[in-house]
Formats: structure tokens, C-alpha cells, sequence
């Protein structure tokens, strides 16, 4: 069912505390942690805690759960500071296009120049 924690996904294992993170933010409906593999001096990870594949099929199910990602993505960027700099906003969405984990998240990345396009 939508939502629903899944056995076999680490992120949903992040959001139980079954898998240690760095987290930077919390709220009701989200979770934000420091991505395990930078590719910027800010690249945190802003997931929700129900369990939704990819931005499209959050959005579908649960529009105000698509928003909180979205919101809690900007309180991070202000939380790092990148927000005058600017920075990137990224929801990779399936294999072909880098999607790795299949619990969404969006990946705030920023403090450094960003390149567009994106490779
Ligand atoms: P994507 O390629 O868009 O599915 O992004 C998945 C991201 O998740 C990738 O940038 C690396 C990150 N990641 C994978 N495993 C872990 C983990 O165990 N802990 C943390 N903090 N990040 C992880």
C-alpha cells in the first residue's frame, strides 16, 4: 500500500533509525540527511518518512507530502546558507536517469558553481 515502510528499502531503514545518517532537519512528514557520497560542499538528501518511489508517484498520491519535500528542501538550503548563492534542487526519476534508491528524495546541492546542464 502507498506509504507504507518497505523490509527491503534503506531509506525507509534511515527513517526507523535502523540505519545510522547524519541528519540536518526533521519534521513531521520528512527527514534530511547528509548524502553519503557528496558531489557538493551542501549535498543533503530531504526524503519523506512514508514510502513513495519517485517524486511523480509521491505527487500522485499525496500532493501536500510532494509540497513538504519541496518546503523542507528550501529550510535546508537557508539552514546551510546556500541560499543566496544559489543551488540545485534534484529528483532523479528512475534507473536511466540515476535514480539509485527507490524512496524518493530530493538531493540540495549547492555551495560550489553548478554546470548546466547536468550530465
Ligand atoms: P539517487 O542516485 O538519485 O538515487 O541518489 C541516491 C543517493 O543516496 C546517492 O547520492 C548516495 C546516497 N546514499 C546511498 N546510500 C546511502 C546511505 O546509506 N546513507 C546516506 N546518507 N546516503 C546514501
Amino acid at each position: 500500500m502507498a506509504g507504507e515502510p518497505q523490509a527491503d528499502c534503506l531509506f525507509c531503514k534511515i527513517v526507523a533509525g535502523e540505519v545510522p545518517a547524519t541528519l540536518v532537519r526533521e519534521s513531521e512528514t520528512t527527514v534530511a540527511f547528509r548524502d553519503i557520497n557528496p558531489q557538493a560542499p551542501t549535498h543533503v538528501l530531504v526524503i519523506p518518512r512514508a514510502h513513495h518511489p519517485d517524486a511523480a508517484s509521491v505527487a500522485a498520491a499525496d500532493p501536500q507530502l510532494a509540497a513538504d519535500i519541496l518546503r523542507e528542501a528550501g529550510a535546508v538550503a537557508a539552514d546551510e546558507h546556500i541560499d543566496d548563492s544559489g543551488y540545485r534542487i534534484v529528483l532523479n526519476t528512475g534507473a536511466g536517469a540515476g535514480q539509485t534508491v527507490f524512496h524518493v528524495h530530493a538531493h540540495v546541492l549547492g555551495g560550489r558553481g553548478l554546470n548546466w546542464p547536468p550530465g
